[in-house]
């Protein structure tokens, strides 16, 4: 079909990536969190354009949000809180935002929790976490804003805690005069943010908190007996040289043994633990496994995880800022990430608001112990409506099938796909290892190869939020490389490039390698699409994306899904089960 066939199309496309291949990090799409811009702080309901927004995703009624924070579960609820602009669409004026959900899908929202009136935070509520103290009592620390300079701002800690804990909705929160707890201690008073729900052990609480001194990324320990009074501990619990400022950092153990989730204070021998930092260079969050020294407090990454920018990442799309917290209710932990724009912030302002949370992912350690599987968390499925199903269909080279009969602009879309051969794959050219750095391979090489450069063993997969004439489309999809007869590569791609025929946007070519055993010959994919995001899960959860996309036909009934082949390879659709989703009810 003409789609595939455009070379001249596809050429076209190359050159106007080209520009774009060494500079993956999104930055200039990603809003950098301190800026501040007057005109963009005022805002009215009236002007919220309802288009774009989702349907069963996070977000308030209106304006910009960013980083969740303090996830908890308390008497009945779980409870949210975000960093929230009350006033416009662009980062400013940030409070604690909070609401409450029974099932993490369906949420209320309630006053803001935490907002800045003290002279311990008189500039800025900035990120933190809740930690449950025995007999059930949560508090939360926070970083507080004490003065404008130097910027973006004075750091210090504080803590909050429930004005009544008999309100399982935790409506009012006391910050207490003996706040700040923890004040920097070092000359990087501009970069001490974030603190992490603290864990217990050896008779004290411990906690980290993001920094940086030169382009070290350090997580500076704190310990406490009585979660008032801090000491900074001897040594980081973790640092490395040449990544810039660690945002929100956390860290958790998990099991090796099965999928259940272990409170942050866990101790035993099956457990693993994961560090977590959201790298503000490259505005992606990076996690490593690895051992925790209890006795030292120190944390040192397994030789399986590259501790770094080319490291893992939660996300390989629009996302940041992440927090977990453990599920005491269903025995799990549970991911909660901002996914931030791709429009621009003329185009936020436009349209009234910026930002969304991505659907809570349950998140364990895979059995292979070198990777975490993150799935959307199993109470999505209740917004599963009308629902069609394929099974056994034949892609040949160059087919798309059409998936018609539920609403695919709010759709969830599971596919599992299997071929006969691997003979096929085109060869992996060892000179991108060369040309590209490591933490830009994947994506450079979807951004030059596509879904419409022809393959062997792909690429096949799904052309998510497509326009009627394919204008238009989000394409996510594999592509399989041959590096020796036994040896492949499998890349996954969410390319944002032909998303929108709006130039302003930001397009990247989202993608990641995915360490998968080819012995069944099948891959498989899960894409929750949600008006201006698609949100995809490769193998069961072991590498992710997100891609914030702004179509400009393929747009509520305009959309189109298709599942596709661009390889010479046969292909087949095991089983494809695609649902309309409902409409969740969010603030
Ligand atoms: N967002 C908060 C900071 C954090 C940053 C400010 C990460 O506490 O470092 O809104 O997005």
């Amino acid at each position: 079909m003409g789609f595939f066939n455009s070379f001249v199309w596809g050429l076209a496309l190359l050159i106007c990536l080209l520009p774009m291949l060494n500079n993956f990090n999104g930055r200039e799409g990603v809003v950098a969190f301190h800026k501040i811009n007057l005109k963009y702080q005022t805002n009215n309901l009236v002007q919220v354009k309802q288009i774009y927004r989702t349907g069963y995703h996070f977000q308030p009624k209106k304006n910009w949000i960013n980083d969740p924070n303090a996830p908890m579960y308390y008497k009945g609820f779980y409870h949210l809180f975000y960093q929230y602009n009350p006033k416009g669409a662009e980062w400013g004026n940030i409070v604690w935002a909070h609401s409450v959900s029974k099932d993490l899908i369906n949420w209320i929202p309630l006053e803001p929790a935490i907002v800045p009136s003290k002279p311990f935070d008189k500039y800025g509520c900035w990120s933190g976490s809740a930690t449950i103290l025995p007999g059930n009592k949560p508090v939360i620390i926070y970083t507080g804003i004490v003065n404008k300079k130097p910027k973006p701002g004075h750091q210090v800690q504080n803590y909050a805690i429930p004005a009544n804990y008999s309100d399982p909705y935790l409506r009012k929160w006391i910050k207490p005069d003996n706040n700040p707890i923890i004040k920097p201690t070092h000359e990087n008073v501009s970069s001490f943010r974030d603190p992490t729900t603290a864990w217990f052990n050896n008779g004290q609480w411990k906690l980290i908190i993001g920094s940086k001194n030169n382009n070290r990324g350090i997580a500076y320990m704190y310990k406490s007996r009585d979660f008032i009074n801090w000491t900074k501990a001897k040594h980081p619990l973790h640092t490395k040289p040449n990544v810039g400022m660690w945002e929100c950092p956390d860290f958790f153990p998990v099991s090796s043994q099965g999928s259940n989730g272990l409170d942050t204070s866990a101790l035993g021998k099956d457990i693993r633990y994961v560090f977590k930092a959201s790298l503000d260079i490259t505005r992606f969050d990076y996690y490593t496994i690895g051992n925790y020294n209890v006795a030292k407090d120190k944390y040192v990454p397994y030789n399986t995880s590259v501790d770094g920018w080319a490291g893992l990442r939660y996300d390989y799309g629009n996302f940041y800022a992440s927090k977990t917290f453990f599920d005491p209710i269903k025995k799990r932990r549970i991911l909660m990430g901002w996914a931030n724009e791709s429009s621009t912030k003329s185009e936020d302002k436009a349209k009234g608001w910026a930002g969304i949370h991505l659907i809570p992912r349950k998140i364990w350690l895979d059995s292979s112990g070198h990777n975490l599987l993150q799935w959307p968390v199993n109470e999505l499925d209740s917004l599963r409506g009308q629902k069609v199903e394929l099974s056994n269909v034949k892609l040949n080279k160059g087919d798309t099938i059409e998936v018609k009969g539920i609403t695919v602009v709010q759709a969830d879309v599971d596919v599992t796909f299997t071929f006969s051969s691997l003979d096929k794959a085109e060869l992996y050219d060892p000179k991108w290892a060369k040309i590209f750095s490591p933490e830009n391979l994947a994506q450079s090489i979807c951004g030059i190869k596509g879904a419409t450069v022809q393959g062997g063993l792909g690429p096949f997969g799904l052309l998510t939020l497509a326009s009627s004439k394919l204008e238009e489309y989000t394409p996510v999809f594999f592509r399989i490389f041959k590096i020796t007869n036994n040896k492949h590569k499998v890349l996954f791609c969410s390319d944002a490039t032909p998303s929108s025929l709006n130039q302003n946007e930001y397009k990247p070519s989202f993608a990641s390698f995915v360490e998968v055993d080819l012995a069944e010959k099948k891959l498989s994919l899960r894409s929750l699409i949600d008006h201006s995001v698609v949100e995809s899960f490769a193998e069961g959860g072991k590498a992710v994306i997100s891609s914030r996309v702004y179509p400009t036909l393929a747009i509520a009934q305009n959309a189109h899904l298709h599942v596709f082949n661009n390889g010479s390879e046969v292909v087949t659709i095991e089983r494809l089960n695609a649902w309309s989703m409902k409409t969740a009810h969010v603030n």
